[in-house]
């Protein structure tokens, strides 16, 4: 397990330990160099206004349609902690023929492809809808560290797209980030519990950094969370710290979420005693997007 470089979650104690991947996997595509490198020194990159709000407004229809359809007995719909109201659905290029031909989109998979330099496919795709006033936080977390652990993901070779299918603003909880905190893991302290996504997706405990790493990852640069309209986009690496506050403002805040790996990284088993997660929560069949 020790040789594993990512090993999380093995012991009482965290710590930061210095990402071994390269950030970008060069290739061709839309993005300028000056983007390339913002998003290398970043870990992240905001595109504002990347959609029309034509095509925001189908999205969000079917976003609003989906949690009001969903099948009681089909997996993928959580709830928020301690209410009813649907707080994500997961598995999204499954479910929705809108969705899968957006996950095709040009302006997603060019970029993604140019930064991961390889083929990729969808390891996860979900709805937060962060419902008005009632949309909890999301804690701060490395996306990666889950992923690694609990599902297998070998290497940080994944980007994140989250588009806001709503306008992002102080009030409503938008996502926030540490720039430059991809360059660091952060093994965090703890074992991960029996059937732990049944928890953490409503409330995540275990796989977070304590007050004292967070501090070490604000200490050259300031959090930012970025603000836009809807059709905006988010494209973080998977190793990016990142959480959000809760909604309350009077109006939704519903983001949709596809998460891209290289076909070269494919999931093995889960760096965890547990066995491995459902797969509406990591894809193990490989289907490159294209
Ligand atoms: O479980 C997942 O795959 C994602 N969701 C949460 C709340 N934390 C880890 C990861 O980002
Ligand atoms: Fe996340």
């Amino acid at each position: 397990m020790k040789t594993d470089p990512y090993f999380s979650r093995t012991g009482t104690k965290w710590e930061a330990t210095p990402r071994v991947d390269p950030v970008v996997n060069d290739a061709s595509g839309p993005l300028s160099s000056e983007e390339v490198t913002q998003y290398q020194q970043d870990g992240f990159l905001f595109a504002p206004a990347l959609f029309s709000s034509d095509e925001v407004d189908s999205l969000l229809t079917e976003a609003k349609s989906m949690a009001a359809s969903w099948p009681e007995e089909r997996p993928g719909l959580i709830r928020e902690p301690n209410s009813e109201i649907v707080r994500s659905i997961f598995r999204l290029h499954k479910h929705s023929d809108l969705y899968k031909n957006l996950f095709r989109d040009e302006r997603l998979l060019g970029r993604v492809t140019q930064l991961l330099g390889s083929e990729v496919y969808l390891h996860q795709s979900r709805i937060n809808y962060k419902p008005a006033l009632n949309g909890k936080e999301f804690f701060w977390h490395s996306d990666f560290e889950t992923w690694h652990v609990e599902d297998g993901m070998p290497r940080m070779r994944a980007i994140s797209v989250s588009l806001l299918l709503t306008e992002s603003h102080e009030f409503n909880g938008p996502l926030m980030l540490i720039p430059g905190s991809h360059e660091t893991y952060i093994r965090c302290a703890g074992e991960t519990p029996e059937n732990h996504h049944q928890q953490s997706l409503r409330r995540q405990e275990y796989g977070v950094p304590t007050k004292e790493a967070l501090e070490l990852l604000t200490e050259k640069r300031d959090i930012v969370a970025p603000k836009g309209p809807a059709g905006s986009i988010v494209f973080f690496e998977c190793n990016t710290m990142h959480g959000s506050v809760g909604n309350l403002s009077p109006t939704p805040r519903i983001n949709l979420f596809a998460v891209y790996n290289s076909v070269e990284n494919a999931l093995v088993d889960p760096f965890c005693n547990q066995p491995a997660r459902p797969d509406y929560l990591a894809e193990r069949e490989i289907e490159p997007v294209q």
